[in-house]
């Protein structure tokens, strides 16, 4: 039984310390949203599987020793000797404010075909299937593969969770709308950001997205989370943390609060651990890096004092 499976692009990330017109070291690393989220679960004791494409080369290695190091089954992953694995760069400009440039276009990982998840999906049960708009954005076989896991989710009664994640350096917001609405109907648990909610509503409100979706989580950075039910709304502040990188926090908040609904939690519990998570993220530099395990996961409260 895999308890989360997600698919997308993870990419080389190379990280400078300031401004990248000036040059100087950068440091290698690999992120992806999808990814993040699988490494969120392993670290918490669930069973996480990501599937995407790597090109045949040094970061594609990179990308699946890291995962399998991280206990994430990559056993969906496929390799492409035709296409290199992207890349991109990070750049603190200020403090917790960090600046992305993607190398990505024809990547190995913008090949994914929904005959590559499909196939991870006859492998077994899956309880929870994780899915990003960033998937879709990056063309038209990884939208297929959005489009035709969600179906065969919801025909086996897979709980679907999709994150919003737009990205409006790879698409408009009118193409991530036209792509992302529709699938709305099978989804279970929507996440967006205040500023993603007009890509999935022209009502700002999102309790009338609750005609869709069963949750709608929404995510106010600094100032918390708030969860959307038929039956309760359920707000709670953000973790108070000194922001050192805020990259990846919206993929750490979705790996806590999977791993509460994995967990049976109420609402208010699994947002908690959902903030919890998103405190580690923002407090360490790195997406993924600085994520806890289950038994770290009091530290926070140490750390804050609350
Ligand atoms: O929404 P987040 O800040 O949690 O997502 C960050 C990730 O996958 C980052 O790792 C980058 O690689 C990406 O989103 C992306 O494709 O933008
Ligand atoms: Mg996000």
């Amino acid at each position: 039984m895999t308890d989360v499976l997600t698919f997308g692009e993870v990419m080389g990330a190379l990280r400078a310390d300031g401004p990248l017109r000036l040059g100087g070291p950068l440091g290698l690393s690999v992120a992806g949203a999808e990814a993040t989220v699988a490494i969120g679960l392993a670290r918490l004791g669930h069973d996480a599987r990501w599937i995407g494409v790597t090109g045949a080369d040094e970061l594609g290695e990179l990308v699946r020793r890291t995962l399998r190091a991280e206990r994430v089954d990559t056993s969906g992953v496929r390799i492409d000797s035709s296409a290199p694995t992207g890349l991109f760069f990070l750049e603190n400009r200020l403090a917790g404010l960090t600046r992305v440039a993607y190398h990505r276009a024809g990547s190995a990982g913008s090949r994914l075909t929904a005959d590559d998840v499909l196939n991870g999906f006859a492998d077994g049960a899956t309880r929870i299937l994780h899915v990003t708009g960033i998937t879709c954005a990056l063309g038209p076989g990884p939208r297929k593969a959005v489009v035709e896991a969600v179906a065969m989710a919801r025909a086996m009664g897979t709980t679907v969770c999709l994150d919003v994640n737009h990205r409006s350096a790879l698409w408009s917001q009118a193409e991530a709308a036209a792509c992302l609405r529709p699938l709305l109907p099978s989804v279970d648990v929507l996440v967006a950001s205040d500023e993603e909610l007009p890509v999935v509503a022209d009502n700002p409100n999102p309790a009338n997205l609750l005609g869709y979706v069963d949750q709608v989580v929404v995510k106010h950075g600094a100032a918390g989370a708030t969860v959307y039910t038929r039956t309760e709304h359920t707000h709670v502040p953000a973790r108070v943390v000194t922001a050192v990188d805020t990259t990846g926090a919206g993929d750490a908040f979705v790996a806590g609060y999977l791993s509460g609904l994995l967990d049976g939690l109420g609402v208010a519990d699994r947002l908690q651990r959902a903030v919890t998570v998103a405190g580690f993220g923002v407090a360490t530099v790195g997406d993924w890096q600085g994520l806890p395990t289950r038994d770290e996961l009091p530290l926070l409260d140490h750390a804050s004092g609350s």
